[in-house]
């Protein structure tokens, strides 16, 4: 199976990894396999080629989702908010006044294994050509953020310009013909709130079954990495069949968000099953970005203000990770892999859900002015969604620079 010196082949299931190196005089073969605790089926077969040295601590398993947070202020930031070009005032909570910034310097340490630093020169070389696509809501534009500044290091020539065409915002590695775009569709079908800048709309609606008008837009790219959840949370939410101010339309308000959200991810996956070019496209999903404005149930607060220490508690979950919801988006993906598309699920809630200090709190650019009554109690507009930058979602795309620089 592994026959050129350089070439490594690795199993993903998706809880539990095993890594047998083989060592020779000039053949290293490296087999990891993660499975699933619950025995199922998320299987990706990925192939390493890039010639690496062997990675310390490579032991015979290793579960990239679970471990713990270590603070290394040697390692990490791995790039400075004041000093990346692309850094948004959503996250730069440096630069909106955040004097603690121990938050910036915590490293990601799976339980059995290291996470390899960010090399942005040799994550270009791979994506050199190519088309990568972060496709749903803000906090995906956070990560497509992060990635831009891990990189930045590495395009010194580069115009650090963003493109916007609709609800497509790219940069244009010019060095590499790479793109690496974020796309703005907080429910990935159609709905209401698409506009990327105005999605102020309070009744939220989607046309559940529709998808085509936003996925012809990222068809072709070569790497997708998909995200949404939190727009899901709303009570009630309107589902539209028919078209926006069509007079046959039909609307119903609905509450069942675990319902809503698995009829729009069943959308998704048709439209992925039958459109996506298997050679050449790889798939990603992140898993929902926990929040912090309640700890492990709703009698205990654990409200991101003021917070300036990660959870150390092991197996932490906070009452605002919603299972339930990861379990349809789970089940979603395990259907179409049986159905032979395979989405790589990043299983990154409970390692986020460490990190209550990792919020932006009340040091970023708000987008409504603050008022005097407000500012009495900070909690009242701290922002306990997002992340500050450097942060969670720089570790976020450690891990798919994992995947793909192995693909
Ligand atoms: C994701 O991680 C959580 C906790 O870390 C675990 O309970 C769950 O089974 C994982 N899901 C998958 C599909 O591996
Ligand atoms: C951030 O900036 C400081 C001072 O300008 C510098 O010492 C440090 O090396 C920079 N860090 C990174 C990751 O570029
Ligand atoms: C980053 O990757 C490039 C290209 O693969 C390599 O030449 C360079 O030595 C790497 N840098 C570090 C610090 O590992
Ligand atoms: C750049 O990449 C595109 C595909 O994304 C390809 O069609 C084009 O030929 C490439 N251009 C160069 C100069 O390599
Ligand atoms: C799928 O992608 C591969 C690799 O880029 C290409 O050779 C092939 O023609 C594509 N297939 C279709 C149906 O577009
Ligand atoms: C809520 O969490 C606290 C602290 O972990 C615990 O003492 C308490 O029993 C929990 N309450 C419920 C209803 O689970
Ligand atoms: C926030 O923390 C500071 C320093 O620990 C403390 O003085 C202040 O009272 C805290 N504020 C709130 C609202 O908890
Ligand atoms: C382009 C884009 O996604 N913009 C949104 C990013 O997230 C913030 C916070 O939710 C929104 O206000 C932006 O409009």
């Amino acid at each position: 199976m592994v026959s050129s010196a350089s070439a490594r082949k690795i199993k993903f299931k998706s809880q539990y990894l095993e890594c047998f190196c083989l060592i020779g005089l000039v053949i290293t073969a490296c087999y990891l396999t993660i499975y699933n605790r619950q025995g199922s089926t998320l299987i990706k077969t990925i192939t390493f080629e890039e010639n690496q040295t062997p990675r310390k601590n490579s032991t015979p398993s290793c579960n990239l989702f679970s471990g713990k947070w270590v603070y290394d202020d040697k390692s990490h930031p791995q790039y400075n908010d004041t000093q990346c070009s692309f850094m948004s005032d959503e996250y730069a909570c440096e630069k909106y006044g955040r004097k603690d910034l121990k938050y910036q310097k915590w490293r990601w340490q799976p339980r059995d294994c290291d996470l390899p630093r960010f090399n942005g020169t040799a994550f270009l070389e791979k994506i050199r050509g190519k088309k990568l696509v972060f496709v749903g809501d803000s906090l995906n534009r956070s990560q497509w953020v992060s990635l831009l500044c891990l990189i930045e290091s590495s395009i010194a020539s580069s115009s650090k310009s963003i493109i916007r065409n609709g609800n497509f915002f790219y940069f244009r590695a010019m060095e590499y013909n790479a793109t690496i775009g974020f796309y703005w569709s907080p429910f990935l079908v159609e709905s209401n709130n698409d506009d990327p800048i105005l999605h102020r709309e309070r009744d939220r609606t989607v046309r559940i079954h529709s998808i085509e008008k936003h996925a012809r837009q990222w068809n072709d790219a070569d790497i997708l990495i998909f995200d949404s959840f939190v727009w899901w949370t709303d009570p009630t939410m309107t589902l539209l069949w028919g078209s926006f101010g069509s007079s046959d339309a039909i609307y119903k308000r609905v509450k069942m968000r675990h319902r809503r959200y698995e009829m729009a991810l069943n959308t998704w996956s048709d439209w992925l099953e039958i459109n996506i070019n298997r050679t050449r496209t790889k798939l990603f999903f992140m898993s929902l970005s926990p929040y912090h404005y309640w700890g492990e149930n709703y009698s205990v607060e654990q409200h991101c203000y003021n917070e300036t220490e990660p959870i150390l508690k092991k197996e932490y979950w906070g009452a605002d990770a919603d299972r339930g919801m990861m379990h349809v988006a789970e089940s979603t993906i395990r259907k179409l892999e049986s159905r032979g598309l395979k989405v790589q699920y990043l299983n990154i809630t409970q390692l986020s859900d460490y990190r209550k200090d990792g919020h932006p709190s009340i040091y970023r650019k708000h987008d409504q002015p603050i008022t005097e009554e407000q500012l009495k109690d900070p909690k009242s507009y701290s922002d306990c969604l997002h992340w500050c930058l450097p942060g969670v979602p720089d570790i976020w795309n450690q891990i798919i620079y994992l995947y793909i620089l192995n693909s």
